[in-house]
């Protein structure tokens, strides 16, 4: 029954800290993370970051700054009045990041390439400012399929637009394949956490992760289209039987690399549109905001109670 997450006992140290499965890192003197705009020889990484715990990720940095503020409020961190949150990556001009006490809310953009980069100087990061056992959540959106518009869904894995489970990335002129598995027990965990009166589904299924939000979706309305309605939803329907729930952009690579550095890890998605009925974004811009508070609520409740329970 418990398959939920075995570590590979060669990712981690004893006592929880990330280990880079990488020597080369600990040979050189210092270690710029461009895209973040910090360095372990110009910052102080274990002073900055050592009492992180959370490391929560979306595509959009206004989303993930909202997130911060929405997090402070809930687990009672408390700034200097008069001030607010710095965006600690803004000289990156690439991605952003807050934190708020054991929080670190970062915008990751869209796609896997995107998360991609992000997640290795992310986990590089922990390790050098030697963070224990941190816990990765990506809050986002996605298409669904079969259910409703503003419906929270929890990835049980990971697959391609192949229905393959696993990150495939050339290296060296060969292809790495990276099983993109999650943690299960996180998820039922977090699905546990869905409220009996909540006016919305918290559902748990997979996920499909593509490259492209067009052709790659089977959306009809692209710049190009080279396939009939009728393929269209022969290939969805075919997806959906094999339990895929949702579609987005970066689940793949987040679940195979936060697998790969023995983090565990969750991806919560709120769909926009239900794709067996359509293929553009169409409820109002107050609505998807409203629904886009569904996955971040989630997460507020999950970190909450870790917190209350210490
Ligand atoms: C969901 O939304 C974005 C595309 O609109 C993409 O980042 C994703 O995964
Ligand atoms: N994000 C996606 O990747 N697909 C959708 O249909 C909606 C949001």
């Amino acid at each position: 029954e418990n398959e939920s997450f075995q570590y590979d006992s060669a990712v981690r140290y004893r006592d929880g800290s990330v280990r880079l499965r990488n020597p080369n890192i600990e040979l050189m003197d210092q270690d710029i993370l461009y895209h973040l705009a910090l360095g372990s020889g110009s910052h102080d990484l274990v002073e900055m970051f050592g009492d992180v715990k959370f490391v929560c990720m979306g595509g959009t940095p206004k989303r993930m700054e909202q997130f911060a503020n929405y997090i402070m409020k809930e687990i009672g961190h408390k700034i200097p009045a008069g001030t607010t949150l710095l965006d600690i990556s803004q000289y990156s001009y690439r991605y952003s990041m807050y934190k708020v006490g054991p929080v670190l809310s970062i915008s990751h953009g869209m796609g896997i390439p995107s998360v991609g980069i992000l997640l290795h100087e992310v986990i590089k990061l922990m390790y050098h400012a030697k963070v224990k056992d941190p816990v990765f959540f990506r809050i986002g959106t996605c298409g669904g399929i079969g259910i409703e518009g503003g419906t929270v869904v929890i990835s049980e894995e990971a697959v391609d637009g192949m229905l393959n489970s696993y990150l495939e990335l050339p290296v060296l002129g060969q292809l790495v394949r990276r099983p993109a598995k999650l943690d299960r027990q996180l998820a039922r965990d977090l699905k546990a956490l869905a409220h009996r009166d909540d006016p919305y589904d918290t559902v748990i299924g997979k996920t499909m992760c593509t490259y492209d939000f067009y052709e790659g979706q089977a959306r009809l309305d692209g710049a190009f289209c080279e396939f009939s309605e009728n393929e269209k939803m022969d290939y969805l329907t075919k997806i959906h039987k094999a339990g895929v729930v949702n579609i987005e952009m970066e689940s793949l690579s987040f679940a195979a690399l936060t697998h790969h550095a023995g983090i565990q890890s969750a991806v919560v998605c709120v769909t926009l549109l239900d794709r067996l009925k359509g293929d553009q974004v169409l409820a109002p811009k107050e609505v998807l905001d409203e629904w886009q508070i569904r996955p971040q609520q989630l997460i507020a409740r999950y970190i909450t109670r870790y917190l209350q329970r210490r």
